[in-house]
């Protein structure tokens, strides 16, 4: 399949009026880890910059970077959030290594600084749940700290510790590539307590479990471990599987599989003037070359139109135009693809993250 954009926004007079109260927002369910954790919260409206864009109107470009803001980025911790004193608090790189060695804040923001824009989502995160958002970092690399401390060729994990006494383990060799940061700044201001102040690591292409919070100590070891997560059977792997999301159906916010959705014919607020649906879609490290939209239950397909982010672990955002004839039952999936891999549209197992295809059923009212 040829890379690049495919604009599929039919009806040159694709004209959707605003339906801002119409529909019901459909409240997410729990999954898993939400359920098992003390303190998830989930930011209410995680994605409601998608809702603020002028989505409907196809002169309007999509945009490259859509960021979370704070107040809307969700948090997943397992306990209380650590209290860190950063005059005190020290990076240590021990274990399999050559030189145990000790970093300090100062050590870490004196190094040269990165900026980069990554998606951060639970492997609890129910397909088209609300435990995702995106944020630009800012760090720094750890790969010359680990170098300076000299892994031993015995390590084979390193082990992440947190001040809450949080763990999880990565390979070496998955943590000693160089886009793996020490990160102090989340949307250009200092990590807040909930997401990781002072320092957090970041692994891209992994679920928010590798990412772990108020970082204290990287330990190399010379047997594998798991993690707090991963030894209640959630995957030690924690690849983001490749999956697109469904957020917007209308003005409509739709979470999970039980959504269900009404749309009048007639009026201001009918469907004969279309139907928007938008979303978001990731994979583990490929950029997403297509979007797919089924409005018959996944019989026929459509292209997409999406934005091209310049780094594959940031979110891609889609929307199609879909301009419906008939009233009646219908039922909508989206997949991604990239160039190695097409979304599978049913979910294997939930406790390696959801990548299956959310279905929203859309009942087209008929004319009164
Ligand atoms: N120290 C520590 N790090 C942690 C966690 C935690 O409980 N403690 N939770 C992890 C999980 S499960 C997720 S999904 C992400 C969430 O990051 P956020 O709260 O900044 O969104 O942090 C990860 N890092
Ligand atoms: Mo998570």
């Amino acid at each position: 399949m040829e890379a690049g954009v495919s604009a599929h926004y039919p009806a040159e007079e694709f004209n959707i009026v605003k339906r801002r109260h119409l529909l019901k927002r459909v409240l997410q369910g729990s999954g898993g880890m939400i359920g098992a954790s003390l303190l998830a919260s989930c930011g209410e409206r995680a994605l409601d910059r998608l809702f603020s864009l002028d989505l409907a109107n196809p002169a309007e470009r999509l945009p490259d970077h859509l960021i979370t803001s704070l107040s809307e980025f969700y948090v997943q911790s397992y306990a209380l959030p650590a209290n860190v004193d950063t005059e005190r608090w020290r990076l240590q790189i021990m274990g399999a290594v050559e030189m145990p060695l000790n970093f300090s804040y100062g050590d870490i923001v004196a190094a040269p600084q990165e900026f980069f824009h990554l998606t951060m989502e639970c492997i609890g995160n129910p397909t088209g749940g609300n435990l995702i958002g995106n944020a630009e970092w800012t760090g720094t690399p750890l790969l010359p700290f680990l170098q300076q401390a000299g892994v031993k060729p015995e390590a084979v994990v390193f082990v992440l510790h947190g001040a809450d006494y949080y763990e999880t383990t990565l390979p070496v060799a998955e943590v000693m590539r160089s886009q793996v940061q020490l990160v102090y700044q989340m949307n250009r201001a200092p990590l807040t307590k909930e997401h990781g102040y002072p320092v957090r690591l970041i692994v891209p292409g992994y679920f928010g479990q590798k990412q772990p919070k108020w970082l204290t100590k990287i330990e190399a070891i010379a047997k594998s471990k798991k993690g707090y997560w991963e030894r209640q059977g959630w995957s030690n792997t924690a690849e983001i599987p490749i999956h697109a999301l469904i957020q917007q159906v209308e003005e409509s916010r739709v979470w999970n599989q039980r959504s269900q959705v009404t749309i009048p014919k007639n009026g201001e607020t009918g469907w004969k003037n279309g139907i928007l649906i938008a979303g978001v879609a990731i994979d583990h490290a490929n950029p997403i070359q297509q979007i797919q939209i089924s409005t018959d239950e996944g019989k026929t397909w459509q292209t997409a139109e999406q934005n091209q982010p310049a780094s594959p672990h940031e979110w891609t955002l889609w929307r199609y135009g879909w301009q419906p004839t008939q009233p009646g039952r219908y039922t909508l999936l989206a997949r991604a693809r990239t160039k190695e891999a097409t979304q599978p549209l049913d979910d294997t197992n939930s406790k390696d993250g959801s990548s299956g295809a959310l279905r929203i059923q859309v009942d087209l009212a008929q004319q009164t």
